[in-house]
């Protein structure tokens, strides 16, 4: 039996929410209101926390990555970078 994937695309989905939020909230520079929207961001947060949460099995599942994980994780990863586009994006245009 092999490991699932289940921890490392947690952690992935943390990824792309998290790299977008913060691209979105230290354009103007870093500071309270952005630390308490970033804490008071309950989705973001609960991404985080099942990111971390297990994280450790990460390595483990990695090494014995199958083909059919490989595919599942492509969308996963896809869709980070689509979220991570389209908050650059975004910060452009504002
Ligand atoms: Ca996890
Ligand atoms: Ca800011």
């Amino acid at each position: 039996m092999s490991e699932s994937v289940k921890e490392t695309k947690e952690l992935v989905e943390a990824i792309g929410p998290l790299a977008a939020a913060l691209i979105t909230r230290l354009k103007d520079g870093f500071d309270v209101a952005d630390v308490v929207a970033l804490a008071s961001d309950s989705d973001l947060r609960a991404k985080i926390q099942a990111a971390v949460a297990g994280a450790s099995k990460i390595p483990t599942e990695a090494r014995d990555l199958t083909t059919e994980e490989v595919v599942e994780l492509i969308p996963v990863i896809s869709q980070q970078i689509v979220t991570i586009i389209a908050a650059v994006k975004a910060q452009k245009a504002a």
